[in-house]
């Protein structure tokens, strides 16, 4: 049980359970595609009364265990969910009915379900059953929970995140800048975002291994899929691949590459007529995997044949002419300058400054 409100004069008290239920669903980080992160809390008389969130595909959803949690003070009480309930039999039985077998008397809900299985037709339910409810509450930040989600729903494939680092002189680093250290595990805590991750099998010259990306460090965090694009037959040999955790596959081109030798060590290989971004997202997709990152590394070259003309267009477009002039006349005191006039339509955000040895970092990311 915990108390109504947080000091804040200006918090409704709406907005302020939403952001609780959000809070709770961000426990699920990683575990839930191909479903989405959901939360949920009841309240009574300005009390907490039942807490839950969606653990991972196939266990209950977070109103059922919210409502599980609240008993019989659910009834009358306001249920607060990040996510419209569904009203459909998937591997769980409808949260709609659920809620109003609990006698619930009002339903906030933080955004509508993009899955057209679903799409308003859970609020559509609880009306009906005499309900009140309230949509569109904190719905910019139930949102920004589930971009990945929301992006296979209406697109058919996951969210492709394309992330670089730049040097205050302009010039491209590797994932986390070369003498840069992560310092407070950032990038590691960056990859828990992720349902995969894209990795070329150039990353060390003739080798890679899949430690070149740091493990989540937190205990039990999730580990995102490393895929591993396998193009160069020289190199299978002496592949010095190093498992961990995480879940491997490797992309195969079989006009080029030979089977590596990883192959018989438990390692998904997928061999296809040509590897690029088409295949590797349509596979991610059939797999249930929302969101990809592909770490952009020093030197476009590598990811050229990857990287479809669109989006490398758009993307050294972007830097030659909008990002690198403005970069070089910028007072180094305000690092972020360049990509505070992008315009619409590439999403950059989450620029940090990171401390490096002689200088200023910069990461952006892309999303396609
Ligand atoms: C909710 N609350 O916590 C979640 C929802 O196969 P199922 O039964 O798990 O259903 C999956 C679908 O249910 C998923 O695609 C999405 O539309 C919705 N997820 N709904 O009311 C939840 N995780
Ligand atoms: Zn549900």
């Amino acid at each position: 049980i915990c108390s109504r409100k947080n000091g804040d004069d200006n918090d409704d008290d709406d907005g302020f359970y939403m952001r609780k239920s959000v809070e709770l669903a961000r426990k699920g980080l990683g575990y839930t595609s191909p479903n989405p992160l959901v939360g949920c809390v009841i309240v009574k008389d300005g009390q907490i009364v039942g807490q839950g969130f969606h653990p991972k595909p196939g266990q209950p959803h977070a109103e059922v265990f919210a409502l599980r949690d609240a008993g019989d003070l659910a009834e009358n009480a306001t249920a607060y969910v990040s996510l419209e309930p569904c009203n459909h039999f998937g591997r769980t039985p409808p949260c709609t009915e659920a809620l109003i077998k609990a006698r619930v008397k009002k339903v906030v809900v933080g955004m509508v379900d993009p899955n057209p299985i679903v799409a308003s037709k859970g609020v559509d339910r609880l009306r009906g059953a005499g309900i009140e409810v309230v949509v569109g509450v904190e719905e910019e930040l139930c949102k920004g929970l589930n971009e990945g989600y929301i992006h296979r729903m209406l697109a058919g494939k996951p969210l492709l995140t394309l992330r670089y680092s730049l040097s205050v002189n302009g010039n491209l680093l590797d994932s986390l800048g070369n003498g840069v250290t992560d310092s407070g595990g950032y990038y590691s805590k960056l990859l828990q975002e992720y349902d995969a991750v894209i990795l070329s099998s150039s990353l060390s010259g003739e080798s890679f291994s899949v430690d070149s990306v740091p493990l989540s460090q937190e205990p039990g965090a999730n580990q995102p899929i490393r895929i591993i694009m396998h193009k160069d037959s020289g190199s299978s040999n002496q592949m010095p691949l190093v498992i961990n955790d995480s879940k491997v596959i490797i992309f195969t081109d079989s006009r080029t590459a030979t089977t590596p030798k990883e192959a018989q060590q438990g390692i998904e290989t997928v061999s296809v007529d040509q590897i690029n971004l088409d295949v590797i997202l349509d596979y991610c997709n059939r797999q249930g995997l929302c969101s990809v990152l592909l770490d952009m590394r020093g030197n476009f070259s590598e990811h050229e044949e990857l990287v479809k003309e669109g989006i490398k267009k758009k993307y050294i477009n972007k830097f030659v002419t909008e990002i690198l002039p403005v970069w070089n006349e910028c007072n180094q005191n305000d690092p972020l300058l360049p990509f505070k006039n992008l315009d619409q339509g590439v999403k950059v955000e989450n620029l940090r400054p990171m401390a490096s040895a002689q200088s200023v970092v910069i990461e952006g990311y892309l999303n396609f």
